[in-house]
């Protein structure tokens, strides 16, 4: 028995039950196999395989157990379609030999209790998704086509491409309203957590173009993105060289994006020189006007200095105290997201970490710190410590990609999918870098898709484009 999903465009989401008892009921869009055999033992055998993204050279997936009695400790094994590797799989006591893939518990994901279904553990693999042969837990045979010697034809359903869950009525602002801070989170007018997710421009100076209304559109639409990051340049050919005209087309922006209900986070791009207070008055006179502009705008969100660098926290901490006001005096219930040192690392890129600002955090309320990371580069450590660091402090991961902090080189989904997870865990809202056509594999589209796209679909993305519109969605 070999099921083939299709592979593009990459479809929302697609899962793969193996089942030897009755069939369980899954969403639309759900790939079925089925086995009609009653003889396998009542109890549990049942084991679902999610491909959750296939870029087509591989793909990842995620493997969740259902059992009717409780079990503590379980192995699946399974075979590949030949060719297919796992290259890293989390949560899982695993090894490959041939096609054959063998993974056990890690301990404290052994139990499932009874009527339960658990998501185990996830992997990325190089080759392809077709469901694998002789799918095992604890040795019993779950693929109906091995243990169905009598049960007649397994059936198959197509995979569809609609979404699993129904969509959520209204767009982001509609359904959170004016956001605040409140404890570590962010939170809607009702006062509760939200998480948004969504992408960042990039520098504005150099790629406007992609920031039009058809790729507007299809970010609200087709990417379902809560907020767009408006990413402005201070030097490199930015705002300092025409003051009026970023401000006015930042100002044009934001009306955009949040007539289209989703937040837009208003980013002063500092980058070199490291010191925000080099660029100080400029960003008062930025802020001012931006802030006096937008006061009842509820979908805005101010980022004060992209990224200092080379620059203490106590400085750093002293200029945000500078602009806070600035924008509050005209503004005064708005979400403002501080950088940290380090390039916003929160200290750890210079040997510190978020102790720093915990100890000595900016005199304000209804902020948030900026957390900068690219997944190739910034690993367990750096995941360890935001992860340690998100139950002190209200962050938000304002710029992030799935490659190193070049913005470029190879994408690495399964460090990615890990600071994702973390991220959903701790509610932490994100704006991925870059939407732009520019030829690093950070740029979510191909070059030369802007300013006419289509920005819909899948069809103009890179690997990191695809990979982070399913983030985003939510498939
Ligand atoms: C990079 C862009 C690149 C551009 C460069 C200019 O990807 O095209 O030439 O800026 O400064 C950051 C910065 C962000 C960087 C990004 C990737 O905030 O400006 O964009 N990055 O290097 N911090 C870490 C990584």
């Amino acid at each position: 028995m070999q099921a083939h999903p299709s592979k593009s465009p990459v479809p929302r989401r697609r899962r793969l039950a193996v089942t030897g008892i009755a069939v369980a009921a899954l969403g639309a869009g759900a790939l079925t196999i089925t086995s009609a055999n009653s003889a396998l033992a009542e109890g549990f055998c049942e084991v679902e395989y999610d491909v959750l993204n296939d870029w087509g050279s591989g793909y990842q997936a995620s493997v969740s157990i259902a059992t009717e009695d409780a079990i503590d400790g379980w192995q699946v094994e399974w075979d590949f379609p030949a060719g297919t590797t796992v290259a890293s799989a989390w949560n899982v006591d695993w090894s490959q030999s041939g096609t054959t893939f063998t993974g056990s518990d890690v301990g404290w994901n052994a139990q499932i209790g009874a009527g339960e279904t658990r998501e185990v553990f996830g992997f990325v693999a190089n080759g392809s998704s077709a469901l694998p042969d002789r799918l095992t837990v604890n040795g019993e045979i779950c693929d109906g086509s091995v243990e169905n010697p009598t049960g007649g034809e397994p059936t198959t359903d197509e995979p569809t491409d609609e979404p699993t869950s129904e969509p959520e009525q209204g767009t982001p602002i509609e359904r959170h309203g004016q956001l605040s801070v409140c404890g570590t989170n962010l939170c809607g007018e009702d006062g509760e957590p939200v998480q948004l997710k969504g992408m960042s421009t990039h520098g504005l100076q150099w790629f406007a173009d992609c920031v039009n209304d058809a790729s507007l559109d299809a970010l609200a639409e087709d990417w379902e993105s809560d907020i767009v990051r408006l990413s402005m340049y201070v030097q490199e050919d930015g705002y300092e060289t025409d003051p009026a005209g970023f401000t006015s087309l930042v100002s044009g922006l934001i009306d955009e994006v949040t007539s289209r209900g989703m937040y837009a986070l208003v980013d002063w791009h500092i980058l070199t020189p490291g010191d925000p207070n080099v660029n100080l008055e400029a960003a008062r006179t930025f802020f001012a006007e931006i802030a006096e502009a937008h006061a009842d705008n509820p979908g805005v969100l101010y980022e004060t200095a992209n990224e200092p660098n080379g620059v203490s926290w106590t400085d750093i901490k002293g200029y945000h105290e500078q602009i806070i006001p600035v924008i509050r005096e005209r503004d005064p219930d708005s979400v403002i997201v501080l950088g940290t040192r380090a390039y916003s690392s929160l200290g750890l890129s210079e040997g510190s970490g978020p102790s720093e600002v915990v100890d000595n955090p900016v005199a304000a309320d209804n902020v948030m710190y900026a957390f900068h990371f690219y997944a190739a580069s910034h690993r367990e450590d750096y995941l360890a410590a935001v992860e340690a660091a998100a139950d002190r402090l209200p962050i938000f991961a304002s710029e992030w990609g799935t490659q190193t902090y070049t913005g470029d080189g190879a994408n690495d989904f399964a460090m990615s999918q890990r600071w994702t997870d973390m991220m959903a865990e701790h509610q932490i809202s994100w704006t991925n870098w870059n939407f732009a056509d520019d030829f690093r594999s950070g740029a979510a589209l191909e070059v030369g898709t802007c300013p006419n796209g289509p920005f819909t679909g899948t069809q103009n993305l890179k690997p990191a484009g695809e990979w982070i519109r399913d983030q985003i969605r939510g498939d």
